[in-house]
């Protein structure tokens, strides 16, 4: 088995524990890498804003990466709230010491508001700590002072990035956040850019840029390239923000522990998936229920934020010689159709994460109804044009109904199939209501 990398950040407190060290050895912790940390500055903060900040002596913040790096195999650093001058120096020169490779976070000001470095120590890090550093992480604003080049497009961005690798940095990446929220990947040793899409993700950014910097740093320690890190680091942040947890009366600190939380569940969501797969090939009259087109069956992680993290049948059920056939295995990213009805209804109620479809016919929905199951629908012809059927279709006939029902089907359209969907809570839960559905109508 692979050793546990041992990194480590040089960066400032914030005592409302959302951003700096606080954030930076929650992000290592989840994504497996043992933290430690030198403390630069003790900042009294909320999600208001920066109240004060004590910077320690230059000799106390050399005495700790002493401590960790004359005792542990550290290759790995990263930088962030670095105030003054004099830290900056210190922080080089042990840089240089024990030949550290350096990720800088060249962080100037607080997502909530407040200066977090003076003027002088930016022009120091430019000309110190830049030249020996691994990568160095600015947002566009960061970017805009460390090249003075005022950044408002993605070129701009660029030109920004190669005048700071001219100072010495071999890889800039700027963080687009302000900007169009996509990553600007340039690497100088073969003049390349590359760029990492992203979105614009609801949600408090309290955090972010050293979450980023953290995770970015804990993938490289990891072993991945540089791009590949850029990647995932931009992911894990993505998902930072979109539960980010509101706990005060300002900026919300972005939520890291979501990445472990969402990998936990994992296990428990494909087991369910599976056992309901076993539920339905081993009830023979569920073969009566099984559409031209096939069935499946998915379920959702809490918190799922796309058809990767919905689990389903590859391939799907099939009906042969009058017997259910599962072809495929249980696995994520299995289904876009039946993970788009899940994705949609989750939208209106996070609880329910899990639906099968099924053939539809008068005669089916009429034991629908029979056993008091609460029913919606849509019909094709209402689709507005440029939509996705089930993210429309579904939004369509929860809207109708007021709430997500447990049934939704359409009666189909020209060379579409028509079709009933139940939806529930798990994949348990939706298989058993299918099994009932096809046990009543086999007893009728
Ligand atoms: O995200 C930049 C940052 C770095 N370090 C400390 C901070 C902040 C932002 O709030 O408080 C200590």
């Amino acid at each position: 088995m692979n050793k546990t990398p041992v990194v480590l950040t040089i960066a400032g407190t914030d005592s409302g524990g959302g951003a700096g060290v606080s954030a930076d050895l929650k992000t290592f912790a989840s994504i497996g890498v043992h933290g430690t940390c030198a403390i630069t500055s003790v900042t009294s903060q909320n999600t208001t804003g920066v109240l004060g900040a004590y910077n320690l002596p230059p000799y106390v913040v050399k005495d700790q990466i002493d401590a960790v790096c004359t005792d542990m195999d550290i290759r790995w650093v990263k930088s962030g709230m670095l105030p003054s001058p004099e830290i900056i120096s210190a922080v080089a020169k042990h840089i240089k010491k024990y030949n550290l490779q350096l990720v800088v976070d060249p962080v100037m000001a607080a997502e909530a508001g407040g200066d977090l470095m003076t003027k002088d120590a930016l022009l120091v890090m430019r000309d110190e700590l830049l030249p020996l550093c691994f990568i160095v992480t600015p947002n566009t604003d960061e970017a805009a002072a460390l090249s003075d080049i005022p950044i408002k497009d993605r070129n701009d961005a660029k030109r920004a990035a190669k005048a700071i690798s001219k100072r010495g940095a071999p890889t800039v990446i700027v963080t687009g956040g302000h900007l169009d929220a996509s990553d600007i990947v340039y690497e100088s040793e073969n003049d390349i850019f590359t760029v990492i899409p992203g979105e614009f993700i609801k949600g408090g950014t309290h955090g972010s840029g050293c979450t980023y910097s953290a995770a970015l740093t804990a993938y490289l320690a990891h072993g991945h390239s540089i791009v590949e890190s850029a990647i995932y680091a931009k992911r894990f942040v993505e998902c930072a923000i979109r539960e980010s947890i509101p706990i005060g009366t300002g900026v919300a600190p972005v939520n890291q522990m979501l990445h472990i939380s969402k990998n936990a569940a994992r296990y428990e969501v494909l087991d369910d998936t599976k056992c309901a797969v076993e539920m339905i090939t081993g009830y023979g009259y569920f073969a009566e229920l099984i559409p031209e087109v096939g069935c499946n069956i998915a379920m959702a992680l809490p918190n799922a934020s796309g058809i990767h993290d919905v689990a389903a049948v590859s391939g799907r059920f099939a009906r042969l010689k009058g017997k259910v056939v599962n072809v495929g295995c249980v696995e994520f990213g299995a289904s876009s159709h039946v993970a788009r009805i899940i994705l949609a209804a989750m939208q209106f109620n996070n609880n329910i994460r899990a639906s099968v479809n099924i053939r539809y016919s008068m005669d089916v929905l009429e034991v629908c109804k029979k056993m008091k199951l609460t029913i919606s629908s849509f019909d094709r012809a209402d689709e507005p044009e440029n939509t996705n059927t089930m993210d429309w279709g579904v939004t369509h006939a929860i809207k109708e109904y007021g709430s997500v029902p447990d049934i939704i089907y359409d009666a189909g359209g020209v060379g579409k199939e028509p079709m009933i969907r139940v939806l529930g809570e798990s994949a348990l839960d939706v298989a058993k209501t299918a099994v009932r559905i096809a046990k009543y109508m086999n007893d009728a």
